[in-house]
């Protein structure tokens, strides 16, 4: 039986010296290389226990080890889980209690407060560091660089990436080989990637943007990637002359177009600017066509659904929106109350089919039943129109979520911990306009009768338990949070309120 995603992404190029990976400090990886480090810690992992359908769950600097544990868990049959590395020791025991992992690897920086966590959940635990070294890269220095290929089917699953919900509890989205060779096919030939394609990647790998929709369609294409630590500008500027090609969150293009050595010339040889996981502004698009003559190329996604719609290559790229469907998938815009499809051009929720959607919440059934229809559209909870061209814009969002330099940011785990606080009554996080991130947390808060507020108190009190990027840039206190007839908070009244916040 074959290995479904391996056998696509990585068994092509064994023996291929061709690079796969061009490094900050002018190294290069090769094809054959990738492929025989993988192998080796494909047996580690295998040595230690980790079965197929085992997670393996990784919170780890980018580095092409990092990426060749991806390919490992693929090689060896287990179940990739990657973390945000700025998730806290707390938040990362939930994901380790939740999904069960047979290994967890993380820095060495964080192997003391992680070691209990593993320990409790029965794991072992190894460590990878941002050079690459580590006892999981040690163990892989002493074995062989040929692992033969754990069977898999294309309903197994291939990665768990967790996102967080409106209840504030975070779930396992169960992806399949299926989900992600589909949506990788449909991307290489939608954007045109081919083996001449060099990628500028920047993006973190811990999610859906810089893992699968980077990765996977550089590996399925046979080309190569410029693979950068994280985006740092003066990198940037000096690595786009070797790249064609580069993706990024909407921040990526708004500090590009912020930097004046960012010039037509410098982008005059690239093919392809594509951006996602956060709304791109029609101005931004705008001034970077004016300053480039490249029109960035526009699509959507999600975790749960891969990559949904995109703007077109060779036709118009429309600024503010996200395109159409990719040929693979089908998309209905549906009015929340009734669940009738909603008349052309008219205003509703997003609901995606197709083999891009991934499988369900780890161990939530109900929840998993609840998001998808009976038909087996999945609810986006993205608030959309069509316009008459068949263009998807989108205009809304009918979940409680920020995004905020491409990152999800769900308010009720941020209110919970607020709530938490000596002299906090209640709260509520919101997202208003930032010039750098998209969107920018701010806390509401009203204290407690007799106690005042003091921001720096208040935000100390949370450092430590949540990411850094999810805590609130800045913290209001009001006496109290408007509320509807129902008795919910409005949201809305309370951006209007503070909208101006990180504005001039
Ligand atoms: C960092 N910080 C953020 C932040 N990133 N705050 C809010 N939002 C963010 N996204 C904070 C840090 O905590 C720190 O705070 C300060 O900003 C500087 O940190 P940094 O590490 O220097 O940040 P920087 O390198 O500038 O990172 C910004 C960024 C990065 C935009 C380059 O966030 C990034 O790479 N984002 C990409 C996210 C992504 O890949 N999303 C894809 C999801 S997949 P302090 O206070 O300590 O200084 C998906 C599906 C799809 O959504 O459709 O693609
Ligand atoms: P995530 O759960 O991290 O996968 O985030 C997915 C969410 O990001 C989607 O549901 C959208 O709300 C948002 N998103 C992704 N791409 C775009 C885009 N191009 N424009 C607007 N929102 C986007």
């Amino acid at each position: 039986m074959p290995n479904v995603l391996y056998d696509a992404l990585l068994a092509p190029h064994q023996g291929n010296p061709k690079p796969f990976l061009y490094l900050k400090d002018g190294a290069v990886v090769s094809y054959d290389a990738f492929l025989k480090l993988s192998a080796r810690i494909a047996h580690v992992l295998r040595d230690h226990g980790v079965k197929p359908g085992d997670r393996v769950a990784v919170q780890v600097k980018k580095s092409p080890q990092a990426l060749a544990l991806y390919a490992a868990c693929i090689q060896a049959g287990a179940i990739f889980l990657p973390l945000n590395t700025a998730y806290t020791p707390t938040e990362v025991e939930y994901f380790v209690g939740n999904a069960e992992p047979g290994l967890v690897v993380c820095d060495e920086a964080a192997r003391e407060a992680l070691t209990p966590i593993a320990k409790k959940a029965g794991a072992l635990l190894l460590t990878l560091d941002g050079d690459g070294k580590g006892t999981l890269a040690d163990e892989a220095a002493a074995r062989d660089e040929r692992f033969e290929t754990v069977p898999r089917g294309e309903d197994d699953l291939a990665a768990f990436l967790y996102t967080s919900g409106t209840t504030g509890r975070s779930k396992g989205a169960m992806l399949t080989h299926r989900n992600l060779l589909s949506n990788a096919r449909s991307l290489v030939e939608a954007w045109r990637f081919d083996e001449n394609d060099v990628l500028l990647h920047a993006l973190p790998i811990f999610h859906t943007h810089g893992l699968f929709v980077a990765c996977n369609v550089i590996l399925l294409a046979q080309g190569s990637m410029i693979f950068l630590p994280s985006f740092q500008i003066d990198e940037m500027i000096e690595w786009l002359p070797k790249a064609t090609s580069m993706m990024g969150v909407p921040t990526f293009y708004t500090r590009l177009l912020d930097d004046p050595r960012f010039t037509r010339q410098l982008t005059s040889h690239m093919r392809l600017f594509t951006s996602g996981s956060a709304p791109l502004l029609a101005e931004t698009h705008v001034a970077f066509e004016k300053r480039t003559g490249h029109r960035i190329l526009e699509r959507y996604g999600m975790t749960e659904t891969n990559m949904t719609t995109s703007n077109p290559y060779d036709g118009e790229r429309r600024a503010g929106t996200v395109g159409f469907a990719l040929p693979d998938v089908e998309i209905r815009v549906v009015d929340p109350e009734t669940r009738e499809i909603v008349p052309g051009g008219e205003i509703g929720v997003l609901e995606v089919r197709g083999p891009n959607v991934f499988k369900g919440y780890w161990r939530m059934p109900e929840k998993t039943r609840e998001e998808f229809r009976e038909d087996g559209f999945f609810i986006t909870g993205d608030v959309v129109t069509i316009d008459k061209d068949g263009y998807v814009q989108i205009v809304g969002r009918a979940k409680d979520l920020i995004i905020s330099g491409g990152y999800n940011i769900y308010p009720k785990e941020v209110e919970l911990l607020l709530d938490e606080q000596e002299g906090v009554l209640e709260s509520a996080v919101i997202g208003v306009p930032h010039p750098d991130f998209g969107e920018g947390v701010v806390a509401v808060v009203v204290p407690k009768k007799g106690s005042t507020l003091d921001e720096q108190t208040i935000l100390d009190g949370i450092r430590g338990k949540i990411a850094r990027f999810k805590q609130p840039k800045r913290i209001f206190a009001v006496d109290e949070l408007p509320r509807n007839a129902m008795g919910k908070v409005q949201k809305k009244a309370l951006r209007d309120l503070f909208v101006g916040t990180f504005q001039g």
